[in-house]
Formats: structure tokens, sequence, C-alpha cells
């Protein structure tokens, strides 16, 4: 028996340790997946405007801003009874699409891609494993001259993400009433003009490299499956009556069902929190740390849906969307996030042509004395939710439940693992100094563990500016 760790893991956003206990064949027998650093957004919203929401959790992450200003206006207007205009909800897809291109290429060609493409040998692609790489030279040199490019590629899309969000990461125009920037004739040809070119890419170049990965690692869609359950709150509004291009949902033992929001909870009795942080809805929910819990290993909670674990991502949405069943392994993860890019770049073309220049997408709104709402969205990398409640025109309580908390949460109080730590269980690793099946598995859920921890000063109360009073790194914001 051997113990494999890995700490960090490199190509996510954040800091995740991979522990898993293989057995004399190798394998994997145990697992546990740790979110390793230490934030804490709700403290530093207390007592804040509702309206700073949509622009201070922007800044958990710098990958998916977008979405979160989505989630946080959704909760606001939902608090205020207000519901946006068709052009101010084409105008958010347009930005929280453009998010998404950019997101999902750079997961595919620069965090997923050297696990299965040799990068040249030199810096920044060395020190790497050297490992089953299966493509022949002159497919690798092809890949790779598109690794190249899609760095390009992404910039353009952040440009014309920009055009209406005013810049980007952090977007400034997604505000309560919809989107404060105008649809001109001139932006939205410049929009377009970077729509088409980074849609060509998604067609051509994303769309063969994906197929080529699959094609030569295929035993990869028996691999990482995991819990097996899906989960997702749909995106991208495409009318007033509350319809979405991706639906909302679970799917689980073969069957489709509608996703009752009361069923989900947090659990903490594997996470760095008091006990009384878990075993809540996130609408009540509370995030007090206790580092050093005993038999705590994550700054992660563990959110679950009717107490069982669930997966989110591009795979449930394709799935509920029932555009993509194939299965549920690492290689269907690539596969339904690649197929998802390429829906999303075509449907942004129609949102485009409906979008209105005689109207405006902004309506300016007051703020109510107290209310309570939520927002529901997809993150890139899947269901994102925001909770809120204020009196005084204050915030009393805000929680964030993001896509990674739910695949890569810790064990659950009833001692159910979370899906990533699911989906390593029962791999077999060639070469456990160079554990490339256990980096492949986790890559496909593409983390973000930055999204997914939260940050408080316990001793002083503090709340844009802390120093963590932990063994941990010290944190300032
Ligand atoms: Ni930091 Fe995020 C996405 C959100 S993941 S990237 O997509 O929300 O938890």
């Amino acid at each position: 028996m051997a113990t494999i760790k890995i700490d960090p893991v490199t190509r996510l956003e954040g800091h995740l340790k991979i522990e898993v206990e293989v057995d004399s064949n190798n394998k994997v027998i145990n697992a546990h997946s740790t979110g390793n650093l230490f934030r804490g957004f709700e403290k530093i919203l207390s007592g804040r405007d509702p309206r700073d929401g949509i622009h201070i959790t922007q800044r958990i992450c710098g990958l998916c801003p977008v979405s979160h200003s989505v989630a946080a206006v959704k909760a606001v207007e939902d608090s205020f009874g207000y519901k946006p205009s068709l052009n101010a909800m084409l105008m958010r897809n347009l930005i929280l699409g453009g998010n998404y291109l950019a997101d999902h290429i750079l997961h595919f060609y620069h965090l997923a891609l050297l696990d299965y493409v040799k990068g040249p040998q030199a810096s920044p692609w060395t020190p790497g494993y050297d490992v089953d790489y299966r493509l022949s030279e002159s497919e690798n040199s092809a890949v790779i001259n598109n690794y190249i490019k899609a760095l390009e590629i992404r910039r353009k899309a952040h440009e014309m993400t920009a055009l209406f969000a005013g810049k980007i990461p952090h977007v400034m125009s997604i505000a309560p009433g919809g989107v404060t920037q105008k649809p001109t004739t001139g932006n939205i040809a410049k929009y377009r003009s970077y729509l088409v070119e980074v849609k060509a890419f998604i067609d051509n170049e994303y769309m063969t490299d994906l197929n080529l990965i699959a094609n030569k690692y295929s035993d990869y869609y028996n691999l990482g499956r995991g819990c097996g359950n899906l989960l997702t709150y749909g995106v991208f509004d495409i009318d007033t009556n509350g319809n979405t291009l991706f639906e909302s949902g679970i799917y689980k033992n073969g069957t489709y069902s509608s996703l009752d929001l009361s069923k989900i909870k947090e659990y903490a009795k594997y996470s760095w929190y008091t006990d009384d942080s878990g075993n809540r809805h996130p609408e009540s929910g509370k995030t007090e740390p206790q580092y050093g819990k005993s038999g705590a290993y994550s700054w992660l909670k563990s959110p679950r849906y009717n107490n069982e674990v669930f997966e989110v991502g591009p795979l449930a949405r394709m799935f509920m969307n029932k555009e993509y069943t194939r299965g549920i392994s690492v290689m269907d993860r690539h596969m339904a996030r690649g197929l998802e890019t390429k829906k999303i770049a075509a449907e942004m073309i129609n949102w485009l042509n409906q979008l209105s220049t005689s109207e405006s997408a902004y309506t300016q709104l007051s703020v109510p004395y107290s209310g309570t709402g939520f927002g529901l969205t997809e993150a890139p990398r899947g269901a994102l939710g925001h909770w809120i409640n204020f009196s005084n025109k204050q915030l009393n309580n805000y929680q964030v439940l993001t896509p990674t908390c739910w695949n890569v949460s810790p064990r659950d109080d009833f001692g159910q693992m979370g899906p990533l730590e699911q989906a390593l269980m029962g791999v077999t690793v060639q070469n456990i100094d160079q554990p490339i099946e256990l980096l492949r598995i986790v890559h496909s859920f593409d983390p973000c563990t930055g999204c997914s921890i939260h940050v408080i000063d316990p001793e002083k109360n503090i709340k844009a500016k802390f120093v963590v009073s932990t063994p941990n790194p010290k944190g300032v914001i």
C-alpha cells in the first residue's frame, strides 16, 4: 500500500490537494480532496448595500466573474421583485457567453491538454511528466500550434465581451435593472466580427483537436465516472417566461426530474467550519471557520441534494438538454464541454441578431428597505447560486454556493465522498511517481478551488482586508 499526494494540483485555479491510497496493485482504495485556501466573501459582504454583491463577488475568481455578477444581480432583482427586459437578458447572455467561450477554450488548451499532449521541451512546458502520450509527432505539433493560437483567440473573446461589459474580467455594466451599456449598431458590428472569428476557431480547431484526443484516449470513457448523478440550475434566459437555453433539473439512475431547491443543504462535518455552519440550506447558511477541527480536511463545505451526491458542470447541462448522453466519465466531460462551447457560440449569433438598438437594456431601480432573494445561474463549471437577505438597506446574510463546491466537496455528514473523490476510487495508477491518471480525472472536472472557499478574520471584524490567523499562509485581498 502507498499514499500518493499531489499538492498543489497545477493547471487549475486555487489551491487543491489530492491524496489517495493505492493497494499493492496500484489501485486507488481511498481518496481525499482538500481545498487548501481560506477566503470568505460572505463576511466581507455583511452590512453592505445589497448591490455591492454584484461587484464584490466577481472578485472571488478571475475565471467566472460574469457568472458571479449574474447570480448576484438575479438575487438582488429577485429581492426587489423585478424582472429584466428581453433586451437586458440578451445583453447579459452575450456577456456571459463571451466568458464561457474564453473559459472553455482555456480549459481545453491550457489546463487539460498537457495531460494528453507532450509540450515543447522548453519553458513553460517543462518540467513535466513523461507518460503515455499517444499522438504522432505531426498530430502533437498541430495541437500545440493551436495551444498557442488559443491564447490569441481567448484575448479576442475577452475584447468581444468587454464591448458590452465595460471590461473583463470583473465586468462593470451588469446592474439591477439590466445592463448599463447600450446596444448600438457600432458595438454590435464589432462584437459580431470577434464572434465570427472565435466561433470559427471553436468549430474547426477546437472540435478537431477534441475529437483527436477522444479517439486516442478512448479508454478514458471508462474512467472517472464518480457519483453518476447530475444537477443543473439552467442558464441563458431566452425569453421573459423563464425559459433557458440549458434547462434545469437532475439526472439520477437514468431518470430526469425537476429541481426542488428546498432539497439543497450544505454539510460541514469534514470542513474547517463550526458544526453550526453545516446542515443548512444556503438561504440560512453560515460560514464560521474552525481551522484544525477534528476530522476535518477541507475549506470546502459539502453541498448535497436530497442528502445525495451530485456532479455539476457542462456534462450535467448537456445531459439535461439530452444533447449529450453518451455517459459519465473523464472523456465525456471533455466532449460535453466542447460541444457546449460550439452550441453557445452558435446561439450567440442569434442573440446578437435579436438585440434591439432602439430600446435601452437598463431601467434604474431604487433599493427597498428590506428584502430576501436568490439568484441561480450556471457558471462554466456548473451550478452557481447566491442567496441574500437585507434590512435597513444593508446585507444581513450573503451565501454563495459554487460549482466546484459541489464537485470537489469532501465527505458529508453521512460519510459520502464528494464527486471527485468518488471518481478517483478504483483507478489503477501505472506509475505512482507520475500519477497521470489521477491528474486526468481531476482536470476533467475543471475545478476552481478559488471559487469554493471562504474568507474571514475571526478576530478582527475587517471586511475588505484581512490577515488569516491560522497556520495557513497569510491572505490579503
Ligand atoms: Ni473560479 Fe467558478 C466557475 C464559479 S467554480 S471558476 O465556473 O462559480 O466553483
